[in-house]
């Protein structure tokens, strides 16, 4: 572990824990949380099948070989990823127009429009970042699966996200507890290619970097509410924007069903709301507005302990330590 010394208000020097402050330095950000592996965990649906395991194993030596800088590589999908593709895509397609929020329509529309999303054939994660880093400035690095909260967050502050490249089994199109590319296109690439969302999200990850582990933990469980699992009134309906929801028929549907617990989002109590990442969630939190949720995020984060602030600068991808007391 190493970290950095700062000078706290009474002149007490404190650790910070260490965090990138080039873009470049996400090279070192891809610890791997070792759950829900295809290859560890009896349930898994792929945990039986050897040509699944190895394609995995294929496609995690890509991320792992990763250097910034780097295009991502293409991968060509097979006709059965391109199978589970296809019905994941088509439930989207017929269930967003009344279930997804408006940001998400729009841009779910522009990446039709730029054929992008098609239902032959999956997204490159080159393609997609070349979208993004025109609309909102987000650009993609492939990870090799679910990443430890700090990695992941950190990435966001340099409007990076962190992308599974690899597909979901196809015995379990419309839900699985692990991210897959599917969840990651169908889920989050439509609201990063949102201004507002994608601002609020580079947020998370400037509040993150050096953050202490309770705020870590703090951090991500409000991205999980949020990002994630998040849902909105638009209208006076009640919308979803999480990615988790978006790209999962089964779960889109019991969120809006009465079959779990709607709450208001705010961020303090959220934060400490536990969560459990393996089945449906039985809690929601519902924001008035993106534009709400940012500021009431904004309020809250300022209420942490962190000695010191931090700017992102776009025009060096470099993150600018303030001492700020
Ligand atoms: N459960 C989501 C899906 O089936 O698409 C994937 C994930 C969301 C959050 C973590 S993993
Ligand atoms: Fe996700």
């Amino acid at each position: 572990f190493s970290s950095m010394n700062l000078l706290a208000e009474n002149n007490i020097s404190v650790k910070a824990p260490w965090f990138p402050k080039h873009a470049s330095e996400l090279d070192d950000c891809n610890h791997l949380m070792t759950k829900y592996e295809p290859d560890l965990d009896m349930n898994h649906p792929g945990f039986a099948d050897k040509v699944y395991r190895q394609r995995r194993k294929e496609i995690a030596e890509i991320a792992f070989a990763y250097k910034y800088g780097d295009p991502i590589p293409y991968i060509a999908y097979t006709d059965v990823e391109v199978k589970t593709w296809r019905s994941v895509f088509k439930t989207v397609q017929d269930l967003a127009p009344k279930h997804a929020c408006a940001e998400y329509r729009a841009a779910f529309q522009m990446l039709q429009d730029e054929q992008i999303f098609v239902d032959h054939r999956l997204p490159q994660l080159q393609e997609m970042s070349d979208f993004l880093r025109k609309n909102t400035g987000f650009s993609l690095r492939p990870a090799a699966g679910l990443l430890t909260a700090r990695d992941f967050l950190a990435s966001l502050a340099f409007r990076i996200f962190q992308s599974t490249q690899y597909v979901r089994h196809v015995n379990s199109p419309y839900h699985t507890p692990e991210p897959d590319s599917i969840h990651e296109l169908l889920g989050h690439m439509p609201l990063l290619a949102d201004p507002s969302f994608a601002q609020f999200s580079q947020e998370i990850g400037l509040a993150s970097l050096g953050a202490s582990d309770e705020e870590i933990e703090k951090l991500s469980t409000v991205y999980w509410f949020t990002v994630e699992f998040g849902l909105c009134k638009e209208h006076g309906q009640i919308k979803a924007y999480g990615a988790g929801l978006l790209s999962s028929y089964g779960e889109l549907l019991h969120a809006i069903s009465d079959k779990c617990e709607h709450r208001a989002f705010e961020p303090a109590s959220t934060a400490v709301q536990p969560y459990q990442d393996q089945e449906y969630q039985p809690i929601y939190y519902v924001a008035e507005s993106f534009e709400d949720a940012k500021d009431k995020f904004r309020r809250w984060v300022s209420t942490m302990s962190r000695p010191f602030e931090v700017r992102f600068n776009p025009h060096t991808e470099r993150v600018e330590v303030l001492d700020s007391v």
